[in-house]
């Protein structure tokens, strides 16, 4: 599960290590490229060097004979003048055995010698440390955002681990061996403080009041009623009695549905009629709990875009008339980029103290989860990974992000 998100997060981490630690892979200063270089072409230059000097001596040899060179144009000798046409043909040669001979040699011989020592100094230095730039999460987030992006994360969230990012990083000087275990334990760090909310505790609560009334909300099919069923499960296997309100008196099946969990787990249910109001089938539910002593009050209620106005109104009567414990929103996880409206909306509206993600077990991507949470900071209650009543997973911040960032 999140296996998407997993992977760009991972992603993240190793791209920016291995540009921190490209950096340090030591471009080669352009003083040593060439030092580098002229060893290779130095032979060959020498040679010519050393071929068209002596030429050149010989030429030189001759020139420099004036003697000679009258007693050569005095003899009229045919082989001597051969000579003497070729001489103006050999003459650019000596120019360049001239250039060959002394730049060559000066480079090689003096300077490599101190520049090396120094270079090595800082190859040295840099190797062992480096200081994360604000340019380095810049540059990396400009080649991560569409990743994220496709694993339905929010540009706001984005935008807020980057800045957090940079909190934790620039500046600080990362020692070579450490960097991707450093950036690792700051996007940790980040992760946590989003999903980090608090906790609820049901069991405590249960030993303070009785009954607690938990009203469950969200989008239409969001996974309300399965979520309701799985922790009256929970719930009871630990000893605690609930009682079911079955609150959704629009959707046609919505009550025999609950009417079927209720029976298969052996819990009371309490129902009106199709088109009844909801929060008075929640009243009743409160009453008969307090009647009987019973723990929870887990209340259903009928699906809701977050846009429709009357079905929101409906849900404020119901949170005015019952002022539950708590009011928990239901999402599909599966939702993506449409959880942040959603949160922000119903939060809005009722006032939402936790959340439910749903179908967790079957979204890759995740990226929804994080934005929504970090939008609305409401701790997460549990996630449901299945559609058995063994399928949730009290949401544990700390497990959840190891989970995710172990990829
Ligand atoms: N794979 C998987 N499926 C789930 C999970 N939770 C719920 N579902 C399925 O999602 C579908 C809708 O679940 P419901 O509980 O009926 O959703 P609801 O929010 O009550 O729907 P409405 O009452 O119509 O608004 C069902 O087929 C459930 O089995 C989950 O965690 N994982
Ligand atoms: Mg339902």
């Amino acid at each position: 599960m999140l296996g998407f998100l997993k992977k760009k997060l991972s992603e993240s981490v190793e791209k920016l290590s291995d540009k921190i630690r490209g950096k340090e892979e030591l471009p080669v200063p352009p003083v040593l490229e060439k030092k580098i270089e002229k060893p290779a072409e130095k032979p060959k230059a020498l040679e010519n060097a050393h071929e068209k000097k002596d030429e050149k001596k010989e030429v030189k040899k001759e020139e420099n004979k004036p003697e000679l060179k009258h007693e050569k144009a005095k003899e009229p000798k045919p082989e001597v003048r051969i000579e003497k046409y070729e001489k103006p043909a050999e003459r650019p040669a000596e120019k360049i055995v001239e250039k060959a001979v002394e730049k060559p040699a000066e480079k090689v011989a003096e300077k490599p010698v101190e520049k090396k020592a120094s270079f090595m100094d800082r190859l040295t230095g840099r190797v062992l440390e480096r200081k994360i730039s604000e340019d380095d999460i810049n540059s990396l987030f400009d080649e991560m955002e569409l990743g994220l992006m496709e694993a339905n994360m929010a540009i706001e969230t984005i935008d807020f681990i980057k800045a957090e990012m940079k909190k934790l990083l620039v500046g600080k000087q990362l020692k070579r061996g450490d960097i991707e275990k450093d950036i690792r334990s700051s996007l940790e760090k980040i992760m946590l403080e989003i999903f980090d909310q608090g906790k609820i505790d049901l069991e405590g609560l249960a030993k303070s009041k009785k009954p607690v009334c938990i009203v469950f909300l969200g989008f239409n099919g969001a996974g309300k009623t399965t979520s309701i069923a799985k922790l009256a499960q929970y719930l009871k296997n630990r000893h605690l009695d609930v009682v079911l309100a079955a609150g959704d008196t629009w959707r046609s099946a919505a009550i025999e549905q609950l009417e079927v969990h209720g029976n298969r787990l052996g819990i009371k249910v309490i129902k009106h009629k199709y088109g009844a109001d909801s929060a008075a089938v929640i009243y009743d539910a409160v009453e008969h709990a307090k009647a009987k002593g019973t723990h929870f009050v887990l209340a259903d209620t009928a699906g809701r875009s977050h846009a429709n106005q009357n079905l929101m109104d409906e849900l404020k009567k119901v949170v005015r008339v019952n002022k539950p414990d708590l009011k928990i929103l239901v999402m599909d996880s599966l939702a993506g980029n449409d959880l942040v409206e959603q949160a922000r909306s119903f939060d809005a509206a009722v006032g939402v103290d936790a959340m439910i993600f749903t179908k967790v077990d079957v979204n890759e991507k995740g990226g929804g989860m994080v934005s929504a949470c970090q939008a609305v900071k409401k701790p997460i209650l549990y996630i449901g990974t299945g559609q058995e009543y063994k399928d949730i997973e009290l949401f544990d911040a700390q497990k959840f992000v190891k989970d995710l960032m172990e990829g």
